[in-house]
């Protein structure tokens, strides 16, 4: 075994499957890919350009869902992410996609990237824009996800799964563009988000990727 992550830490798609890959206890490494500007040989890897791409040996895939789907395949011994029965399955995989595809434009390609990646690179940030996902877009989301969790400890069955990774994924971009979820308004989704955030995973990224956020900021 000797799997490679291609990928750059601050992706939120990255990040979830590296944190698949430390929750299942298996060892890789990673190397740096940027989003933009990529060498042409990654078009092999991902002919969309886009992080993250994994290889296991000779075997190459990319896109992070297709990945962890991959990694629960390949090492049925390791801890499963993604349910324990066909119901739970498909649950986890619509939830998975619910941070994606829904919160993934607002917490990422829109707080984040205005925030974070636009200033050092001499671009503007749209405050607007953030203000309107977060007064008008964010809420709607949070309101489905927090009724979707109720009182429950993680999203689907009672243990952690890529839905929780996912989300938590989304939350850490949020945050590093200086944004919390309002824990007076949805105090079980700042929970879940808390109790992800705890993990030994989760903590052996965090600060490398809060110290590379705030050089971006020194630089902006
Ligand atoms: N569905 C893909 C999304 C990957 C994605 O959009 N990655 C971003 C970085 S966060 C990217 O590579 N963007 C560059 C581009 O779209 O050209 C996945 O889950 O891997």
């Amino acid at each position: 075994m000797s799997l490679t992550v291609y990928g750059a830490p601050l992706s939120p798609f990255v990040r979830k499957v590296r944190l698949c890959l430390a929750e299942k206890d298996l060892d890789y490494a990673l190397e740096i890919i940027l989003p933009f500007g990529q060498p042409a040989w990654y078009r092999e890897l991902n002919p969309l350009g886009r992080i993250p791409a994994l290889k296991d040996g000779d075997f190459s895939l990319a896109d992070s869902s297709v990945i962890c789907q991959y990694l629960e395949d390949s090492y049925p011994e390791r801890k499963p992410l993604l349910g324990r029965n066909a119901e739970q399955r498909a649950r986890v995989r619509w939830l998975e996609k619910y941070s994606d595809y829904e919160l993934a434009p607002l917490c990422t390609f829109s707080v984040f990237r205005n925030r974070v990646l636009k200033p050092p690179m001499g671009q503007p940030c749209d405050e607007t824009a953030v203000q309107a996902t977060l007064t008008d877009k964010l809420p709607t989301h949070f309101a489905y996800l927090s009724q979707t969790l109720g009182t429950a400890e993680y999203f689907v069955g009672d243990s952690l799964t890529l839905a929780d990774l996912a989300f938590a994924c989304q939350m850490i971009n949020m945050e590093h563009g200086g944004e919390q979820l309002d824990a007076q308004r949805w105090p079980n989704l700042a929970a879940l988000y808390q109790r992800v955030k705890a993990r030994p995973s989760v903590q052996a990224l965090l600060p490398g990727e809060q110290k590379t956020v705030a050089k971006m900021a020194g630089k902006a």
